[in-house]
This record gives structure tokens, C-alpha cells and sequence, in this order.
């Protein structure tokens, strides 16, 4: 799949047309990914979420970027992991779905996501890589709007998960491509 990657980086300083932030239901800020959002954003972020009262889990709003390089930000809360047993597979697959119908419906080309809900929010790495890639790649085969789509992960270690992970199911094996 040449319209997906996953690297390794913050993603602040992506270069995308829209990042995603792993955010709170309020949309009015927090520590990990979305402390870091919104500090390299400056405070007119906070100022327009303040307008969108809130977002339920699952969901996807969008903001502009500011004074970040990504034009457009797309907040969507994550499930918090309370055992795997309430939901919150679906819920986390469809923050990924939620923000790449966003983006469609804007013509948005480029959108890089963190890895929504394994920080605070409690969620084991591998299971949520596995959830989160079979929700993308369901998208990209569906959708020809974004052309490009990556995961951003904050340290080696997870972007092996997601590596891992993403050729045990995804990766095109030869007799594919005969
Ligand atoms: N670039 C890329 N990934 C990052 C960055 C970064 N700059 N910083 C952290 N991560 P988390 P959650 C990774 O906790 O679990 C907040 O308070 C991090 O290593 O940011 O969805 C919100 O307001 C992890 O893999 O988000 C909510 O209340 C991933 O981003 C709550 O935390 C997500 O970790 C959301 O929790």
C-alpha cells in the first residue's frame, strides 16, 4: 500500500496537510500529544476549540493548524482502555474512521496520525496497532481522498509495534502482486 507509512517523529513538526490530535472529549487541551499540539499551535487553538463544545468519543472536528506547518488539525477523543471488554475497539476504530471522512469530505491529501489512546488513555500497543491499521487500510481501499497517510510514532520502540504488525496483516505478500 504505496498511500501509507509509518515513521518515527513528533508530530508537531509534521509537514501534512492535517495532523491528528489524540485529544479529550472537552477538546480544551491536556498533557502527551495534545499538550503538544497545542503548545506548538499557540493559544488561537484553544480559542477556536473553545467554539466547538466538545467532541464524544469516537468522533472526529476539525481545526486550522496555526502556527503549525499542518494546515488543518483533527481532534478526535480516543477510547480510555478499561480492559478491552466496553467497547473500545470500535470506539478507537472509529476515531481513525471519523478523521479520514473528515478529511475526504475537505479534500484534504495528506493527514499523519499519532497513536491515538496508547499513551494516557491506557490502550496496549499491539492490540491498538492492529485496530487502527485494519481501520485505515479499510479506508484507503475504500477512498481515494487522502492520497497519504502516515503514523506517526513518538519512539522506536512503537514504530516496531506498528511495523510488526502492519506486515504480519497488511503487507503484500508476492502471489499478490502476480
Ligand atoms: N508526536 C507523536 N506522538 C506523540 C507525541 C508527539 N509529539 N507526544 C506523545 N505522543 P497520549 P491518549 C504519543 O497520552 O492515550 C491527553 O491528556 C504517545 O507516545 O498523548 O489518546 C488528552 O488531553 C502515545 O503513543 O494520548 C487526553 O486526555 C500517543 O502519542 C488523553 O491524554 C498517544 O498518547 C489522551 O490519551
Amino acid at each position: 500500500m504505496d498511500r501509507f507509512s509509518i515513521v518515527v517523529g513528533d508530530i508537531t513538526e509534521s509537514d501534512a496537510e492535517a495532523i491528528v490530535n489524540a485529544a479529550t472529549e472537552s477538546l480544551l487541551g491536556g498533557s502527551g500529544v495534545d499538550g503538544a499540539i497545542h503548545h506548538a499551535a499557540g493559544p488561537e487553538l484553544l480559542a477556536e476549540c473553545r467554539t466547538l463544545h466538545g467532541c464524544p468519543t469516537g468522533q472526529a472536528k476539525l481545526t486550522k493548524g496555526y502556527r503549525l506547518k499542518a494546515s488543518y488539525i483533527l481532534h478526535t477523543p480516543g477510547p480510555v482502555w478499561r480492559g478491552g471488554q466496553s467497547g473500545e475497539a470500535e470506539k478507537l476504530a472509529s476515531c481513525y474512521r471519523s478523521c479520514l471522512q473528515l478529511a475526504a469530505d475537505y479534500g484534504i491529501r495528506s493527514v499523519d496520525f499519532p497513536c491515538i489512546s496508547t499513551g494516557v488513555f491506557g490502550y496496549p500497543a499491539v492490540q491498538a496497532a492492529a485496530v487502527s491499521l485494519r481501520a485505515i487500510m479499510d479506508f484507503l481501499r475504500d477512498h481515494d481522498t487522502p492520497r497519504r497517510v502516515r503514523v506517526v510514532c513518538h519512539t522506536k520502540d512503537s514504530a516496531k509495534i506498528w511495523r510488526q504488525t502492519y506486515n504480519f496483516w497488511f503487507a503484500e505478500t508476492k502471489a499478490d502482486r502476480l
